[in-house]
């Protein structure tokens, strides 16, 4: 009896020492998510929530911050203190991050900065994965230059949110390319927040404002495209491959790339939100201990109305559309 109790004490004991031991197992991910402005952000945010799972050994909290800089801050902390495994970041704004990534970095929990950048040193943080801002805004402008072909360009430009380095990327790439054109204009520049309401909001001052006087208008994402197409559509405003204004979209979402097949949308540039399997590798490497790409560029390209053959964009189809998980 005395032997079947100690082997009895000690299963319970191995037994106990195993869940403990694939409790320890899961990593817990603390991700601080800009907020729910776009379907872009819908479709990152959503691809995060299903690779992040727990039959992949997963825990992830996850905190929307609304596009709020300093509840983001305040997400960062609480994961700090909650000791989480690793920290993944997309930042709302790209300014104001040293003090509290050097909290993480006391604290020796990795974090990872993905979607958009920051200006901290990037000793501060483990590694980055994102889209080249930059290049997409260049993309745009050398698509512009192509399809304009010598004529005038007067532009208006609905840029995302303030301070973002989406925002401040696409606005560099694509002043990069018109700094090049004498006969571009960039007739005004304003932030639609990367949303719906914004982009109808800051079109519809525009109309007021720049009556007769612009050919191009530049929305920094889809949805910013969306409520600039109902503000034109109020006014009377014609638009797209067949309209007095040429319009150029960021992100070529299912939605928007469907508004490229229409034409409504002449060229839309691609920025990929399926980031979650490379942060996801980049976890598993720093597990392992292996070694690994501190910077990691997601790659994204453009695409442009059907009847529109160019170099910097891929002719959209609706093959193209039903292919894309996003
Ligand atoms: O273009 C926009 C989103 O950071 C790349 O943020 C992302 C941008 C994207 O809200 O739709």
């Amino acid at each position: 009896m005395k032997k079947f109790l100690v082997l009895l004490t000690a299963l319970v004991m191995v037994l106990g020492l195993c869940s403990f031991a694939s409790a320890e197992d899961v990593i817990t991910i603390g991700f601080a998510q800009v907020g729910h402005e776009s379907d872009w952000r819908a479709a990152n945010t959503n691809d995060y929530q299903s690779t992040f799972v727990a039959e992949n050994g997963f825990e992830l909290l996850f905190v929307d911050a609304d596009n709020d800089h300093a509840a983001q801050l305040d997400a960062v902390r609480s994961f700090i203190e909650q000791d989480v495994a690793y920290i993944v970041i997309c930042p709302v704004q790209e300014a104001g991050w040293e003090t509290v990534l050097g909290e993480a970095n006391d604290a020796g929990i990795p974090v990872i900065i993905a979607d958009r950048g920051v200006s901290a040193d990037p000793a501060l943080y483990t590694a980055q994965v994102c889209t080249n801002m930059v290049l997409e805004g260049e993309t745009a402008g050398n698509w512009l230059a192509e399809y304009l072909d010598g004529a005038d360009a007067n532009i208006l430009v609905i840029e995302g949110s303030v301070g973002a380095s989406a925002t401040l990327g696409r606005t560099e790439g694509f002043n990069n390319i018109a700094a090049t054109h004498d006969n571009w204009k960039i007739l005004d520049s304003q932030s639609g927040n990367f949303d719906q309401a914004g982009g109808q909001e800051v079109m519809e001052s525009f109309i007021k404002t720049y009556p007769g006087q612009y050919n191009v208008v530049v929305c920094q994402n889809d949805n910013e495209a969306y409520g600039a197409m109902d503000a034109m559509d109020a006014a009377g405003v014609t638009y797209g491959v067949d309209g007095d204004v040429t319009l150029i979209s960021y992100d070529a979402t299912n939605a928007g790339l469907t508004y490229t097949l229409e034409g409504k949308i002449t060229c839309n540039v691609e920025c990929n939100p399926m980031q979650a399997t490379t942060v996801k590798e980049l976890i598993a490497k720093l597990e392992a201990g292996e070694a690994y790409d501190a910077m990691t560029i997601v790659p994204d390209s453009g695409f442009c109305a059907p009847g529109i053959t160019s170099e910097y964009a891929v002719t959209i189809t609706e093959e193209i559309i039903t292919s894309r998980p996003f």
